[in-house]
């Protein structure tokens, strides 16, 4: 049992056990559906499901995926009630990666362990399966049913939000433009807002709506996931710089070769460390009005301030 108190060394061991065993089973939960959800790899033309599948089974996480799940679950939902919309955000968010790591882009070698797309399909294949996926993503959007507090369209809508001009792909342009460029902090934060936090809120507040969470549980939640979502991105920084390749499966000290806009160079190393624990604790703050319905985002939250990749 995952508790909120402040937790006794032992109790503080069982949480992290517990947070470790739920996010192993959703991921084989996630990892089942998305073998479903995508065309087998004989479906002509072979070589892009091959392509879309091997980016997709190159080993991520499943953060987003599982954030969906889970806040769903807080809400009383079914985690399988959640699992196609589950899956949309990870189409979207590894088309995000394949397209981030072509030569015109970050110009990546190594992803999740692995071999880029471009390096192993050719650039023209990877911006295919790139495109590949974030439509696939749409498409099993659009499967699900309606909630009675939710349509489709808002469903629709905030997968296209998140994933667009205003939000990720805004990311990754004023990222693109801040390289090699002294950065202000509010502008560095509109980037990790944009990047990072929007697709991660956005997880959260899918998995809620699946539910049919209550408008005010739906803002705690997306309080909850804009906070997480910039901590994670700080956190991502700051392992750039103190991990290897090797441990974090793509190239490590990448963003200060490319003179990147991040926490580390801007304000720190110290202070961007000081800046993720108090996101996260703001991140924690806001899922108060659970009290203890939200035992594992609140684990799933501590989990993410101490990874190590
Ligand atoms: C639309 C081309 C394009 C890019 C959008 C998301 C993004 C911007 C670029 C991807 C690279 C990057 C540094 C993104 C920031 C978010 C982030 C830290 C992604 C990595 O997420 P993890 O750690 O990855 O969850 P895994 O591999 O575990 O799924």
């Amino acid at each position: 049992m995952l508790s909120t108190q402040k937790p006794f060394v032992s109790d503080e061991l069982e949480n992290k056990r517990a947070i470790a065993d739920y996010l192993v089973s959703r991921q084989k939960m996630v990892d089942g559906a998305l073998q479903s959800c995508l065309p087998k790899s004989s479906v002509k033309p072979k070589t892009i499901h091959k392509a879309m599948r091997y980016s997709v089974f190159a080993g991520g996480k499943r953060l987003r995926p599982i954030l969906c799940l889970a806040a769903g679950e807080c809400c009383g939902g079914q985690a399988a009630t959640a699992l196609p919309l589950a899956c949309a955000l990870e189409c979207i968010h590894t088309y995000s990666l394949i397209h981030d790591d072509l030569p015109c882009m970050d110009n990546d070698d190594l992803r999740r362990g692995m071999p880029t797309s471009h390096k192993v399909f050719g650039e023209a294949i990877a911006v295919l399966a790139g495109d590949a996926l974030l439509t696939l993503a749409f498409e099993l959007a659009a499967q699900v049913s309606p909630w009675p507090r939710y349509s489709l369209k808002d469903i629709i809508s905030e997968l296209a939000i998140a994933s667009g001009s205003r939000k990720l792909i805004a990311g990754q342009v004023a990222d693109l433009e801040s390289e090699g460029k002294r950065v202000s902090l509010p502008a560095l934060k509109f980037i990790h807002r944009s990047k990072t936090a929007a697709l991660l809120r956005s997880s959260i507040r899918l998995g809620a709506m699946s539910a049919n969470a209550t408008p005010a549980r739906l803002q705690s939640l997306s309080d909850f996931g804009m906070s997480l979502g910039l901590a994670f991105q700080v956190i991502d920084d700051i392992l750039d710089v103190t991990q290897s390749s090797q441990t974090l499966g793509k190239s490590a000290g990448k963003d200060l070769v490319s003179e990147k806009a991040t926490y580390p160079s801007v304000i720190g190393l110290r202070e961007s460390r000081k800046a993720a624990k108090k996101l996260t604790e703001q991140a924690h703050r806001s899922l108060d009005p659970f009290a203890g319905q939200a035992q594992t985002l609140h684990g799933i939250a501590d989990y993410l301030l101490d990874r190590e990749y």
